[in-house]
């Protein structure tokens, strides 16, 4: 059975874990403002755990496309009261976070996974981690958030995407983070249109899988989704259960949702009728 080092905590990846999403935003896409203040998030993210959630991600900046860039010193003012609150309740807490200085921080809180859409190419970020027990998200994105959905292109991105966690996971080894601390992610939805998404979907158990590294999956509520089935963000939460599960049987370690209860059932159904 693998396991994935992670800050205080060994997880056993022999199931699908759940990541609940925490956005301490006023403008992420599926949940701004929802949860926007220190009191609200926290609240949030207790509800996310005694529904089952295995970890949390907090994250103090939408990356939504075209999303506003959060200096550094208001994303920590967002992100850090919630992460000393959360600290003592014994489940793994990962920051999502593209800034050093906030990585800086919030490792000093105790977080245990680092999980950077820029697969820490900040600078001094995968020095940082090396000295740090916690693990690390590394992403794809094509662009920069703000104009990623433009006009993404790519030759072949199942390769290209592939090549690029391939080079960030060697950066990662040869700046001393163990590869049992590391976890993969193809980025769904990061400078991808329905057609990238889709082939990096299917290609999840052949090439992705084949670099070693456990991978997170997170298309919850997203755009791709609504292109498929014409929904509104507020009502993705089936075609969400749908790529889960399917997300699971391709073999993805953690699956990055908003729903986590009804993600929890759905998983729960595959592992006992499959
Ligand atoms: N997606 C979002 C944010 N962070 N991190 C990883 N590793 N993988 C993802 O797919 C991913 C991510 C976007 O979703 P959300 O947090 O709900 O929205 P926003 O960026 O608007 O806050």
């Amino acid at each position: 059975m693998s396991i994935l080092q992670c800050g205080r905590f060994q997880l056993g990846l022999e199931r699908p874990l759940v990541m609940g999403i925490v956005n301490i935003t006023p403008d992420s896409f599926s949940d701004g403002g929802r949860h926007a203040t220190t009191a609200a998030a926290i609240a949030h993210a207790r509800r996310l755990v005694a529904d089952g959630a295995d970890m949390l991600d907090i994250g103090g900046e939408s990356t939504r496309p075209g999303a506003a860039f959060v200096p550094a010193d208001e994303e920590m003012a967002r992100v850090l009261p919630v992460l000393a609150a959360l600290q003592p309740l014994g489940v793994p807490l990962s920051i999502d976070t593209r800034k050093p200085a906030v990585m800086h921080a919030a490792l000093q809180a105790g977080v245990d996974l680092v999980n950077d859409i820029t697969a820490l190419e900040g600078q001094g970020a995968l020095a940082m981690l090396a000295q740090s027990p916690a693990a690390v998200c590394l992403m794809h994105m094509q662009g920069e958030p703000q104009t990623m959905q433009a006009a993404p292109q790519y030759d072949d991105v199942v390769a290209e995407v592939t090549a690029y966690l391939a080079a960030r996971r060697n950066a990662a080894l040869a700046a001393g983070i163990a590869s049992d601390r590391i976890v993969l992610d193809p980025g769904f939805g990061f400078g991808k249109n329905l057609a990238h998404n889709a082939a990096l979907f299917r290609a999840l158990p052949a090439t992705i899988a084949q670099l070693g590294c456990p991978q997170l999956i997170g298309v919850s509520r997203k755009r791709m989704l609504g292109d498929i089935t014409g929904q509104p963000v507020e009502a993705r939460l089936p075609a969400s259960i749908a790529a889960a599960l399917l997300a699971a049987q391709a073999g993805a370690a953690i699956l990055r949702v908003h729903d986590v209860k009804e993600t929890v059932d759905a998983l729960k159904v595959l592992r006992a009728l499959q």
